[in-house]
């Protein structure tokens, strides 16, 4: 009997086989946190309207390692008014209660005293904020970023960002510390619960850059962070929630003697890169300019310059600038501010502008190999002459009453009429270890690197090709050519073929996190490239979305667009 009816299901189903039929499966869920650390992901976290009080914000857990549930995060919205940089959702390691690691959350609360940058750490399995941090009422810029220690637990901490230390301008009181999540340590009542006050104040008087990086500047193997100021950098370390090195110096005074001291006023708004070097020490390659692309920006961040810091490990005060260049400050600098001198502020100046002239774009963060050799790369123009002067509108920002809209709108409406300055833009390329020139290419704009292009493995740059005339500093109304795909061989280029089709690479903002921080609130240029036919080389985009990539049977690039 049993038999007979086995036989009469797969007589049913002959034409497929024999087989048992499974009930349609449910889709499986994608997760996209490992909260149990075992390298696979089993849990998702979502910030929304809490479903009991639509007024208050929750984080939803779907979780396979817990049970799903909401924990109450604010009373209110977490929608931020001002630049609060960081990653918004990390898992951190398991620093309490049960094995789940815990959650940081990167959001602002909304009150009665405004849009406050907080951090808060989630016990998933409690369902509870076990830990909070809130900046000072008044605040609204932030930086935050995930240290760890040598078994690769993370401490994150909320910091001041740009402006802080400078009343006058910005207006709000000084914040002056960071909120460092120790949660072995007593709660500072300035911070919230499991947070420890961490000061941030260099010295008596400072301005607060954007960013910072983290780097073990005391080889204890806790990752240590250093934060981006005007004029210096100062590092707390993460083990003992104490400022460990303050180094200050001048990017200007080796290459400009005898300008005024401090005419940039120490402005760092650029990338920073921090690397050990072959020779063990400690390094931070700092580049003042825009990122790749960015030629909206007519001010090009001010002020251009290649520096590197550098230490001995374990020895935080032995850091120092090891070598820069100065490049160029975009507006001109005054001896003296008179309203006397209104009209023609000519005899004042006792550094002109150099408007776009020497401007700097790199890509990613500027570190590249030649010949060996680790090396600094970069595009810079040479202007040969601002359409717009502008000196007047400058001085006048200065006269009382200062810095007034009206005055502002006017030097920036002057000022945008040098995007169409005439020059060339060229690429150099500096020895990391003391700034020596190796190399420098005329009429050619570099937009990035890669190894993944080419089964070689060789490093190659795109090069977007300009004609030896003057072309507008924005380069707009120039016609793109198809870019050239080169690698720097003895101190030369040398091809390696030519992408199909004209246009410029898509490129990607990448903020900046880990060894990785930038002054300003700009970003690290980087290509946008996937393997995306799974051939192990991959595919580059342009900016108007095709793929190209090599195809080693034909030995060129060719359209790869899916
Ligand atoms: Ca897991
Ligand atoms: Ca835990
Ligand atoms: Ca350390
Ligand atoms: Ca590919």
């Amino acid at each position: 009997m049993f038999r007979k009816v086995l036989v009469l299901l797969c007589g049913l189903v002959a034409l497929g086989g024999c087989q048992y039929i499974r009930p349609e499966a449910a889709p499986l869920p994608r997760y996209a946190f490992d909260l149990n650390g075992n390298g696979k992901n089993d849990t998702n976290l979502a910030l929304r309207p809490c479903t009991t009080a639509p007024d208050a914000t929750c984080l939803i857990v779907t979780s396979e390692v817990t049970a799903d549930k909401e924990v109450l995060l604010s009373a209110g919205k977490t929608g931020c008014a001002g630049q609060v940089q960081g990653r918004r959702v990390e898992v951190i390691g398991d620093h309490a209660n049960d094995p789940l690691e815990e959650v940081a959350i990167l959001y602002c609360e909304n009150g009665a005293t405004g849009s406050l940058p907080a951090l808060a750490i989630v016990d998933v399995s409690a369902g509870q904020v076990v830990a909070r941090a809130v900046a000072p009422s008044g605040q609204r810029h932030s930086f935050t970023d995930y240290p760890r220690n040598p078994v690769g637990k993370k401490y994150p901490f909320l910091a001041p960002s740009y402006g802080d230390g400078d009343t006058s301008f910005y207006g709000q009181a000084v914040w002056g510390y960071l909120c460092l999540y120790k949660p072995d340590r007593p709660s500072d009542p300035k911070c919230g619960t499991g947070f420890t006050a961490v000061s941030t104040a260099p010295q008596e008087r400072f301005f607060r850059e954007a960013g910072g990086y983290l780097q073990d500047l005391d080889a204890d193997g806790w990752e240590d962070i250093t934060l981006i100021f005007h004029d210096l950098v100062h590092t707390v370390s993460t083990r003992t929630a104490e400022g460990i090195g303050t180094t200050a110096y001048d990017v200007a005074a080796a290459t400009e003697p005898r300008s005024p001291k401090g005419f940039h006023a120490g402005r760092s708004y650029g990338t920073h890169a921090a690397f050990t070097g072959t020779d063990g020490k400690l390094r931070t390659l700092i580049v003042g300019g825009m990122p790749v692309g960015g030629f909206e920006n007519v001010m090009c961040n001010v002020s251009w310059f290649v520096a590197v810091l550098e230490s001995s490990p374990g020895q935080p005060s032995t850091r120092t600038l090891s070598w820069s260049r100065f490049y160029g400050f975009n507006s001109a600098t005054f001896s003296e501010i008179n309203p006397a001198y209104a009209e023609d502020p000519r005899a004042k100046v006792s550094r002109p502008a150099d408007h776009q002239n020497g401007c700097i774009h790199s890509f990613s963060d500027a570190r590249s190999v030649m010949d060996r050799e680790h090396v600094v790369i970069f595009n810079y123009f040479r202007e040969d002459a601002p359409l717009s002067g502008c000196l007047k509108e400058q001085y006048r920002l200065y006269l009382a009453p200062a810095w007034t809209p009206d005055k502002q709108r006017a030097w920036q409406a002057c000022i945008a009429g040098n995007l169409q300055s005439p020059g060339t833009w060229n690429m150099r390329v500096l020895r990391e270890r003391d700034g020596t020139p190796l190399f420098s290419s005329l009429n050619v704009y570099v937009w990035g690197a890669s190894k993944d292009l080419l089964p070689s493995g060789e490093l190659v740059y795109l090069v977007e090709m300009l004609p030896d005339t003057p072309v507008p500093f924005d380069l707009r109304g120039h016609p793109t050519g198809p870019l050239r795909v080169r690698a720097l061989i003895n101190g030369a280029w040398s091809e390696r073929g030519t992408l199909p089709g004209a246009g410029r690479p898509r490129i990607r903002a990448v903020p900046g996190s880990g060894s990785r921080g930038h002054g300003s609130s700009e970003s690290f240029a980087e290509l946008t490239l996937e393997d995306l036919d799974g051939d192990g080389l991959k595919e580059l985009q342009l900016a108007d979305g095709t793929w190209v990539g090599y195809s080693p049977r034909g030995h060129q690039f060719v359209n790869k667009t899916p």
